[in-house]
């Protein structure tokens, strides 16, 4: 229970309807850095390549809340870290570290609720609906949360609690580091009124550009806008910009993705940023784990996309399918537009995996798909699918579709 000034309790309101929390850890890489080496606290910290006084190549993973009041942050030129901030802690990244260190945190968000969706190495949204009782309010919730965190890793989370994803989000975002913000349920639109467009989901700098023309600066501007003119404007994603400026936001906590998903990766011989090849490798893991799919008579109603860049940045990014398919051709269109929007040019790319979820039987189309929606997959793309999985079943994976559309260069 929480005190006031005069250690009266402030009272943990009643929320009604979902409550979802983001909790992302505060200058994650640089924080362990400060943690296990206490001569570094107080200090800047950049965490990245060596920038051989100035002169480095290669980029800032991230820095700490010090050196970014220098103007640093992550996938800066660590040449341009180091001429911001010449007297900063300049230290090389320990990524095994990390991983141990995210299994800790993503395993602790584990005793608050079953429904986790995790979205990266230090970031995750927990539907907690139905623990909230057990700590007495989502305000006491989100604070053990915290409390629990720095305990087993001793280091700060931030914490967004709101009635949706997308809310959770910004929340977390707003009072960094060891910020906890909340969004209580009907406060949703006015939240988010005086916040800038590019907090918008899906809003990047194409999008705030053509909003702030069309004279709409603030979430707020975009609520109030002549949802045509948006429509005109943005098309469709004009639609759900407006949806979410009002705060309206059905996406669920993906708390299924892991166990029912059929997914493969392949990790470079060397760290890549040939579109071509990083391309060629997603068509090979995309035919992988179709083939897969549809050895089992499934369909997927979800794709995801990941993508390890040189420095350990993972992405995960997935997209629903408007009907669930067993398409080589669907899938792998799904899946270029995802890498077409994510993958930084010029940036080396570790590792590219595909993934296929929201998985259901190929004759039953699942209770969430409406039944007016036929499936994707056209009759001409699915036999294709059948004569090449055959040929793999007598030849193996020589033949692989992959293989078959884009041969490999001799
Ligand atoms: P973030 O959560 O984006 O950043 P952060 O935890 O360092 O800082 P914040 O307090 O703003 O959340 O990313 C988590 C880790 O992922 C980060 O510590 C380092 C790594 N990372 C990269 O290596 N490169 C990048 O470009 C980004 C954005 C992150
Ligand atoms: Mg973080």
């Amino acid at each position: 229970m929480d005190l006031k000034p005069d250690n009266t309790p402030v009272a943990d309101e009643e929320w009604s309807g979902p409550l979802i929390l983001h909790v992302d850890m505060d200058a994650f890489f640089a924080a362990i850095e400060e943690l296990d080496n206490p001569a570094l606290r107080g200090k800047p910290v950049v965490v990245g390549a060596d920038p051989r006084g100035g002169k480095g190549r290669g980029v800032v993973s991230t820095a700490n809340y010090a050196a970014r009041r220098f103007g640093i942050h992550s996938a800066m030129p660590i040449s341009r870290a180091y001429r911001l901030c010449p007297g900063a802690q300049f230290v090389p990244p320990r990524y095994e570290r990390y991983v141990s260190v995210s299994k800790q945190f993503h395993r602790t968000l584990a005793e608050f609720t079953p429904g986790i969706e995790a979205l990266s190495i230090d970031e995750a949204f927990l539907d907690c609906t139905a623990s909230i009782h057990l700590f007495g309010g989502a305000l006491s919730l989100a604070r053990a949360l915290q409390k629990r965190i720095f305990e087993k890793t001793r280091l700060s989370a931030s914490v967004g609690v709101a009635p949706n994803k997308f809310i959770a989000k910004v929340a977390s975002d707003l009072n960094k580091p060891n910020g906890l913000t909340v969004c209580r349920p009907g406060q949703e639109a006015a939240f988010l009124a005086p916040l800038p467009v590019r907090r918008l989901w899906g809003a990047g700098p194409r999008t705030v550009r053509e909003l702030e023309s069309l004279g709409l600066h603030t979430i707020g501007d975009v609520a109030a806008a002549d949802s045509t003119v948006l429509s005109t404007r943005l098309g469709s994603s004009g639609v759900r910009l407006q949806q979410l400026s009002r705060g309206q936001d059905t996406r669920r906590v993906e708390t299924d993705w892991q166990r029912k998903s059929i997914s493969e990766e392949s990790t470079f011989a060397e760290d890549c940023n040939d579109p071509e090849k990083i391309d060629r490798s997603l068509c090979r893991a995309v035919d992988e784990v179709t083939r897969r799919m549809r050895a089992e008579r499934l369909r997927a109603g979800r794709v995801q996309l990941k993508l390890r860049y040189e420095d350990f940045q993972t992405l995960l990014r997935s997209r629903s399918l408007d009907a669930p398919t067993d398409s080589f051709d669907v899938i792998l269109r799904e899946l270029r537009l995802l890498l077409t929007e994510n993958l930084e040019h010029g940036r080396k790319v570790r590792l590219i995996g595909a993934g296929l979820g929201k998985l259901c039987k190929a004759d039953d189309e699942g209770p969430e798909q409406l039944e007016l929606i036929p499936p994707a997959t056209d009759e001409k793309l699915q036999r294709n699918d059948q004569v090449l999985d055959d040929l793999v079943r007598r030849f193996g994976s020589r033949v692989s579709r992959a293989a078959l559309l884009r041969p490999e260069k001799n």
